[in-house]
């Protein structure tokens, strides 16, 4: 397996407008990002990812882009970007920006063009089609409800859009929209940025023709517009606008299953280094993301299991459990109120022991996690507004709609980081724009960096850990006892070194059968003071994550 530099990263993404706030506006800044450097080099991350932060009206947090070259007035200037960028440089870590084009802010001068007439030159930026029968041009649905097409008054015809009304789809079929990225990648590499995370990029190519979808229900239209037929194509240009950049490219790959995956981050004839997939954040959701099922253990790990296999050797992983779209992964996968220090840690042992590369959200760190608020007023998030109108209007009990709101929305995890036990957990002094996680009391940076057992010096720990271990990055990918129903086993194998993992995935104790272990190996990190050696029959206890190293060959 090749080695690169992005494989032995581990990732810190950055809500910038609710990670720290320097000027008590109660936003999140580029300033706030550089106080805190040292905090993230202490953890030990050296690649972080920038959630959008570009001029952008904020319909979506910034996924709605108006100018490609230029700061959110919130989030402070260029120059503070560029301070920033020399900063994380200077402390060897590196940035990447997201890279959204599948599509702009409605307020883009290319869609303020675009719209004004018919015979525009920035038209065919965007796709517009003529109606039908008096209404859109087909059946397709939008990612945040309701047709994926509005009707624009001043032309009278419709333009589409697979978020919101104010995301209009850019149309890749244009040359000139091809090679505006390429200058919007070319201006920020330039800069000196590490390369990008691209948003919803395998959406960017549409069969020939838009036809209706078959599914009537969910998200209809998906056959037609997620892993086009034109995407290779694409993906290549994507591709050969890095060359010469020691340029990192990471998608965001939506509808899309191993296979498919497997193929645009094959080391050989790809086009992604890694993508971030979405089966597994997936199998406790039933049609919508706001339908939650209860999550069996076995399916978890058999996905994860998949994906391992799959891919070694032959591709990269990313491993995320959660991130800024997905709710608080303690609270979701782990318990987060009887077993929180266990279940976060065990989480913890699961992303930076697989084949892949770590993504850990902010305040994944420190166990942060799923807010209730009591009221729709104090949630900020279009898709979470959306179905909240969506179901009332229906006449779905407003009470039963909060519950699933408390489960799955996407300000789970846009909640401010909790810092310390100061006002608004020391994110602003000014009113925050959402609300901070009542938690903060007990769940802080602050407090967990004094604590040597706390989730965040846990964190820390397996981060040295892989650094100091090749085997951690590269190891070849084994499943032990694989039809334990709970237990989660695998060994990473690299030469004659071995690690082996044993993960309980679930509340209750499990039983589990490994082969023998070398007389070697040592315990190497764990989530409870003492750890039984994981060979023969091992009982592990609730959330429990065991991890023995043989280095015979380092
Ligand atoms: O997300 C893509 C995406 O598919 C999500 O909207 C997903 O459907 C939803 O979060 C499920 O809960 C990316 C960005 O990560 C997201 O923040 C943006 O809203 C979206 O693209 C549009 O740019
Ligand atoms: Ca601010």
């Amino acid at each position: 397996m090749e080695k690169r530099w992005w494989k032995e990263a581990v990732v810190y993404q950055i809500y910038t407008r609710s990670f720290k706030d320097s000027n008590a506006d109660g936003i999140g800044d580029i300033p706030g990002i550089i106080e805190k450097l040292p905090y993230l080099d202490e953890l030990g991350v050296d690649l972080i990812w920038l959630n959008p932060i570009y001029r952008s009206p904020n319909d979506d947090n910034g996924y709605d882009i108006s100018n490609y070259r230029d700061i959110m007035a919130e989030f402070g200037s260029m120059e503070d970007f560029d301070r920033l960028l020399d900063a994380c440089h200077r402390r060897n870590m590196r940035l990447i920006m997201d890279l959204v084009v599948n599509h702009s802010s409605d307020e883009h001068p290319w869609f303020q063009a675009s719209r004004s007439a018919r015979d525009s030159y920035y038209r065919d930026y965007y796709v517009w089609r003529p109606g039908r029968e008096n209404g859109p041009p087909n059946n397709w649905r939008s990612f945040f409800g309701g047709p994926a097409w509005d009707l624009d008054s001043e032309t009278g015809e419709y333009y589409l859009h697979l978020f919101s009304p104010k995301q209009p789809d850019l149309n890749w079929e244009n040359p000139r929209v091809r090679r505006e990225v390429r200058d919007i990648m070319r201006f920020w590499l330039d800069k000196g940025v590490d390369g990008f995370r691209m948003d919803v990029i395998n959406l960017i190519s549409k069969v020939d023709g838009l036809p209706d979808g078959r599914d009537p229900e969910g998200l209809t239209g998906h056959e037609f517009f997620a892993n086009g037929p034109r995407l290779g194509e694409y993906f290549g240009f994507i591709k050969e606008s890095l060359t010469g950049y020691d340029a990192v490219s990471v998608g965001e790959t939506v509808l899309a299953d191993l296979e498919t995956v497997a193929g645009y981050v094959d080391e050989k004839n790809g086009f992604l280094n890694m993508a971030i997939n979405f089966e597994h954040v997936s199998l406790d959701r039933d049609r919508g993301s706001f339908d939650p099922i209860e999550l069996d253990p076995r399916r978890l790990k058999e996905n994860l299991a998949a994906w391992q296999r799959r891919l070694d050797g032959r591709g990269w992983n990313c491993l995320y459990l959660s991130n800024h779209d997905q709710p608080r992964q303690v609270s979701r996968f782990g318990d987060d109120r009887r077993y929180h220090q266990e279940s976060a840690k065990m989480l913890a042992t699961l992303l930076h022991t697989l084949q892949g590369t770590p993504f850990i959200m902010q305040g994944e760190e420190i166990g942060m996690t799923n807010v209730a608020f009591e009221s729709i007023e104090e949630y900020r998030d279009i898709s979470t507004l959306n179905y909240y109108r969506e179901r009332v209007d229906s006449g779905e009990d407003p009470a039963a709609i909060m519950q699933r709101i408390h489960v799955c929305s996407r300000d789970n995890a846009r909640t401010p980081m909790q810092w310390d036990t100061s006002v608004n957990a020391g994110f602003s002094s000014g009113r925050p724009w959402i609300g901070v996680n009542p938690d903060y009391a007990s769940i802080n940076a602050a407090s967990q960096y004094e604590n040597p057992d706390s989730i965040l010096n846990y964190y820390r720990k397996l981060i040295r850990l892989r650094k100091a271990h090749p085997l951690i990055v590269y190891g070849d990918f084994v499943e032990l006892d694989r039809e334990n129903p709970r237990l989660f086993a695998y060994e990473r194998l690299w030469g004659e070194a071995k690690l082996r993992v044993v993960l309980n995935l679930s509340s209750t104790e499990a039983e589990g059968q490994m082969p023998p272990l070398g007389t070697e190996a040592r315990p190497l990190i764990g989530n409870y003071p003492d750890q039984a050696r994981p060979e023969g029959g091992v009982l592990l206890r609730p959330y429990e994550a065991i991890c023995y190293l043989d280095n015979r060959a380092y």
